[in-house]
């Protein structure tokens, strides 16, 4: 039932009258906070002006939030729960075309991504917890598990919608209330969805959603009547929310900065690892946590395939995300843009090779062109910070163990990819990696059903699936 189909009777997007204030108690109001002004990063146009919130009004979502728990959320049966979440579910896929279209122009990715992978896959993390709402007494987390209370739940900018998703749709699978924050460069697709939860019925209060900047983040933290804290963002933030949280008893999961390796064999097939590892590094411009930014290549086809990485490369169409044909659009911010830039910098003055992709630019908005760092060393900042960014190094090795002590060398654990012909090989190289997720033979899938997580420095807990669960219920 997750397969994108716009329904035909969507409305067209001219004719829509978005609501771009706070969405507390069920009703959209305006905000206390400095109004926040969206822009479009292709084109830095401002897309739209959003009311805020104040400290006062995360007060007053959280109450909310608590009176719709109290009240009938909590005690009402899973069944009747699931069926918001299936209502939930079918207005995303019915107003696909329309959260694609504000997703692209909020954030800079490319159409066909928002189109193809951020709508269906938010619709199917819907679908999905649906069907866990009626069955978590006999899902093995004992009898009458139950739901936490009030989740804080914060976002970031790369995947606004899909984010949303990943939160929302388990914590209120399992009976609890929201108050959730979008990042404030991309607060539109969350409004959308706060009138999707309108549009189903939702019970006012169930859902909140109060746009704000990191101080509004950090106040949702520290509020005294949330129970929850889920959030999804830089290392630097998640520690500094995970002091605020020690020894106040709030549940906290923390999903946070990676640095993936993606490991080629010399059996792998090439052309097909090509096709992954620029899916793994340039999907999202690269703004993505799980990203494969490093490309371990085993020496005797490093030369081969780095031939065939910029050929591929080069043919990439980067440009207008609005393009059905763009393959890589803009960078969400021009901060973003600039912590890109001067990493590349540091990558060059560290000494490793830069080559780019010879495309031509757009000369307004925020682009970079797609770029692969060669003769990469561990030790160079290039190989070890998150650039977040479509910046690829690439580092070589001899043997199947130093691969793996490679990947493993990085305080971060969220992901890894491993290219093999022989299945051996990958179980052999997958039980060794420290990382949440392991892809075979392909990179960047997701999958309501699994797990998504981090080691270390990447975070902890998971989301999605029988474990995404338990972060909501006390069992
Ligand atoms: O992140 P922030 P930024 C990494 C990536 C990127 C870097 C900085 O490397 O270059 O982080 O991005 C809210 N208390 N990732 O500055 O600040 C903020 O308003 C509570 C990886 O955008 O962490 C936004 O909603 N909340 C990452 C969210 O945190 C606070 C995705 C993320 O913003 C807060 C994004 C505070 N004190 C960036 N300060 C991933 N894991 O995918 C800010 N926020």
């Amino acid at each position: 039932p997750w397969e994108y189909e716009p329904a035909p009777e969507s409305r067209e997007v001219a004719d829509l009258k978005p609501n771009y204030r706070m969405f507390v108690g069920g009703e959209f109001v305006d905000g206390g906070g400095e109004p926040i002004r969206t822009i479009n990063p292709a084109t830095e146009a401002v897309l739209a002006e959003v009311s805020s919130a104040d400290t006062g009004d995360v007060d007053r979502a959280v109450a909310a939030a608590r009176n719709a728990f109290d009240g009938t959320w909590s005690k009402m049966p899973g069944k009747e729960r699931a069926k918001y979440l299936f209502r939930i579910a079918r207005l995303i896929q019915e107003r696909g075309r329309e959260l694609a279209v504000l997703e692209t122009l909020d954030n800079g990715k490319p159409i066909s991504e928002a189109r193809d992978v951020d709508v269906p896959t938010a619709a199917a993390h819907f679908f999905h917890h649906a069907g866990w709402a009626d069955k978590l007494d006999h899902a093995g987390f004992g009898a009458n598990p139950r739901p936490l209370g009030v989740a804080g739940q914060i976002i970031p900018w790369n995947f606004p919608l899909l984010m949303l998703a990943w939160k929302i749709a388990p914590a209120l699978a399992c009976g609890n209330a929201v108050v959730l924050k979008p990042a404030e460069t991309t607060p539109l697709t969350a409004l959308v969805f706060a009138d999707i939860c309108a549009q189903a019925g939702l019970p006012a209060g169930v859902v909140n959603i109060v746009p704000g900047a990191g101080d509004i983040g950090a106040a949702l933290v520290a509020h005294s009547d949330v129970d929850k804290v889920a959030f999804t963002g830089s290392t630097e933030v998640g520690k500094e929310i995970q002091r605020t949280v020690a020894g106040t008893g709030k549940r906290l999961t923390l999903e946070l900065g990676g640095k993936a390796a993606n490991i080629v064999f010399d059996d792998a097939p090439l052309d097909q690892a090509v096709e992954g590892i620029v899916n793994g590094i340039f999907f999202n411009q690269g703004q993505v946590c799980c990203a494969g930014s490093r490309l371990l290549v085993q020496e005797s086809v490093a030369d081969e395939l780095l031939g065939k990485l910029r050929e591929r490369v080069s043919a990439l169409r980067v440009g207008d995300p609005m393009d059905k044909n763009t393959d890589v659009g803009a960078i969400n911010s021009a901060e973003q843009l600039s912590r890109i830039r001067e990493l590349a910098e540091v990558g060059e003055s560290e000494g490793a090779q830069r080559w780019s992709s010879p495309c031509e630019l757009p000369e307004r908005g925020f682009f970079f062109a797609p770029t692969v760092f060669s003769e990469v060393q561990q030790s160079m900042r290039i190989a070890r910070e998150e650039i977040f960014g479509p910046v690829l190094s690439v580092l070589t090795f001899r043997t199947p163990e130093e691969a793996v002590t490679k990947a493993n060398n990085t305080p971060y654990g969220l992901s890894a990819g491993v290219w093999s012909e022989k299945g051996s090989r990958i179980l052999w190289a997958s039980q060794r990696l420290r990382a949440g997720v392991v892809w075979a033979n392909t990179f960047n899938r997701f999958d309501p059903a699994a797990p998504f997580g981090g080691y270390r420095e990447s975070g902890f807990g998971r989301e999605g699936g029988r474990a995404g669960l338990e972060a909501y219920l006390d069992v």
